[in-house]
């Protein structure tokens, strides 16, 4: 399995002089940390990211791109313009976006196919709301989430995704999952994953996402099919974000 990939999720906060402070907080602490680092971030930061973060091996990625490659549509970003800020990844399917922009399973498939089509690594992101927890359906979701971007790549493709396993009940909430319930969700989408590419045993890091912060990272990033981190809220200030780092 590659080096573990812990993520910052910015969502929709920052500013120019905000995002100065905790780039160089950020760049200042990298000491210690033994892991694959990359932060995505709002579109119109993402040029100060791009200058901030050039000569680091911290990546950059955007939090949503549009699954048209170019055209008559107003307001969405395209895989192209991310690369042109360097992008590496982008997260696609976001609960926030699922849930506020209604962002269907078909077309978050679309944008993991854009994406990949247009030099990105997608993150995909899936996850059960509290109620279809509560119905005990959180294998149903996540299977139901995986196999319809599944069913749109090659196979070869499969080791060209990142998954990002975020209950939603767990997002911005401060509760989390148990370590062995996390657990159990990652082994079934590496299943997922494996049955349309052997590889996937390997190649692909499932992150978990949802309120992971410094006093609860390291029994999750112990877990053996826990690749790493989605970070929210501690993704925005350097000393917690970097101390998840040290702990993977
Ligand atoms: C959170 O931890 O709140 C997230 O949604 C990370 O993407």
């Amino acid at each position: 399995m590659a080096r573990k990939l812990i993520v910052g999720n910015w969502k929709m906060n920052g500013s120019l002089a905000v995002n100065a402070e905790l780039l160089d907080g950020i760049k200042a602490g990298l000491s210690g940390v033994d892991c694959d680092l990359a932060i995505c971030v709002p579109f119109p930061y993402l040029a100060q990211c791009q200058s901030a973060l050039e000569g680091t091996d911290i990546a950059l990625g955007a939090e949503d791109v549009s699954a048209h490659a170019i055209g008559a549509y107003t307001g969405q970003v395209s895989t192209r313009m991310l690369l042109d800020f360097d992008c590496k990844y982008v997260i696609v399917g976001h609960s926030e976006r699922r849930e506020y922009c209604n962002e269907s399973d078909e077309l978050v498939a679309n944008k993991v196919q854009r994406a990949l089509a247009g030099g990105l690594t997608p993150i995909v992101c899936v996850g059960e709301s509290l109620k279809e927890k509560e119905n005990g359906q959180t294998a149903e979701v996540v299977e139901r989430q995986m196999h319809a971007v599944l069913s749109v790549l090659e196979e070869r493709e499969v080791c060209d995704i990142v998954v990002a396993y975020e209950p939603v009940w767990a997002i911005g909430t401060g509760k989390t999952p148990t370590p062995d319930m996390v657990g159990d969700v990652h082994a079934l989408l590496r299943e997922l994953m494996i049955r349309k590419n052997p590889d996937a045993v390997e190649c692909v890091r499932i992150l978990y996402g949802g309120s992971m912060k410094p006093s609860n990272a390291e029994e999750f990033l112990k877990m053996p099919d826990i690749n790493g981190g989605l970070i929210g809220g501690a993704a925005l200030k350097a000393d917690d974000f970097l101390a998840i780092a040290r702990l993977a």
